[in-house]
């Protein structure tokens, strides 16, 4: 607790000199947070767009952005969020489903095959539907998604080839029912363990692996504490930019179009930073010591639909939301 306050008196102190140069202080101030380091795509562009919002408002709007979960874990913050000590917060729909199920949609296993249909599909009327759940627990929902991108499994003992390698395998996974249940089907024993204690996780070996984007295994230097990456793509999941809705409603309109306006835009450089990214990582990482491998996704699929994870998942999800994700992504399970 002193070491998340001392870090948030240490960002308001950097935030001061800003404010000074607008010769004012400004008449509304958000806390906005997010779990990943300051050098994630996701952190370079917020901090463009916080900075065009307070040029644009002439000062009135200061955003103070802070990531790598300086004001606490995911699920600390999304508390937070929710009883406005935090005004906005970058988190994975599948994390928000802890409180709202169907955010989850899009992190349904394999559902995706590429981009293309990731950004149709969220841009389009998954997205819609999802922030439509979302404004049901008064949390705002800005319209662009950012990528956090499509997962890849890391370990420190042994490639995955097969679904029978995922058997009885530690694995951490974000604190969210659909990664449980995933790798549940998949017969490994999977730990819920918050992006911030992940490091400190596969380090200790309290698990022998994780699955994550190669952003994010390269920003959270995990090729330190793991040898093998497997390119599984096995589910795709992005962050939405939340905000409290009491918070928001406070905002006078032409300010609350000038955050969306950025923050919107900034959504869209960044998917196109992590594209260029997502180029050159593998062989970075594998630069760094990875060793890679591509397995066939066919029998693993095969898996999750005879452990009864698709028909599981229907039925949560319900008719309704199961046609619009399958609109986009053919018949699933
Ligand atoms: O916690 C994770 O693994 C991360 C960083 O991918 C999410 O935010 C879901």
């Amino acid at each position: 607790r002193t070491l998340i306050k001392a870090t948030g008196i240490a960002a308001a102190s950097v935030a001061a000199p800003l404010k000074m140069a607008y010769g004012q202080s400004a008449e509304f101030t958000f806390k906005y947070a997010n779990n990943q380091p300051p050098a994630h795509p996701m952190n370079v562009r917020a901090k463009e767009a916080v900075e065009a919002i307070r040029k644009e408002t002439n000062g009135r709007m200061e955003i103070q952005l802070f990531p790598s979960n300086q004001l606490g874990s995911d699920t600390d913050t999304l508390s937070q969020l929710r009883s406005g000590g935090v005004e906005m917060f970058n988190l994975s729909g599948l994390i928000l489903s802890t409180l709202t199920p169907q955010t989850a949609l899009n992190g349904l296993g394999f559902a995706f095959p590429n981009y293309d249909a990731v950004w149709k599909a969220m841009d389009g009327d998954v997205g819609a539907y999802i922030r439509a759940q979302i404004a049901k627990v008064n949390l705002v929902a800005l319209d662009k998604i950012w990528d956090n991108g499509f997962r890849q499994i890391t370990t420190s003992t042994k490639p995955i080839v097969t679904p029978a390698d995922l058997e009885g395998f530690k694995i951490r996974v974000p604190v969210s029912p659909m990664w449980t249940s995933m790798f549940k089907a998949f017969g490994s024993a999977p730990t819920s363990i918050n992006a911030s204690e992940m490091y400190t996780a596969l380090q200790t070996k309290v698990v022998d692996g994780q699955e994550n984007p190669f952003a994010v295994i390269s920003n959270f230097k995990l090729h330190e504490v793991q040898k093998y990456c497997s390119i599984t793509n096995h589910m795709w999941d992005g962050f939405w930019t939340l905000i409290n809705k009491r918070a928001w409603d406070r905002l006078p309109p032409n300010i609350r179009d000038v955050v969306a306006k950025h923050l919107n835009a900034a959504a869209m450089a960044e998917r196109a930073d992590v594209a260029a990214a997502n180029a050159t990582l593998q062989q970075e990482l594998a630069a760094k010591g990875i060793v890679f491998n591509t397995p066939n996704t066919a029998p693993f699929r095969d898996k999750l639909r005879s452990a009864g994870f698709y028909s599981e998942w229907k039925a949560k999800f319900g008719d309704e939301a199961w046609a619009v994700l399958e609109k986009h992504t053919g018949k699933l399970g």
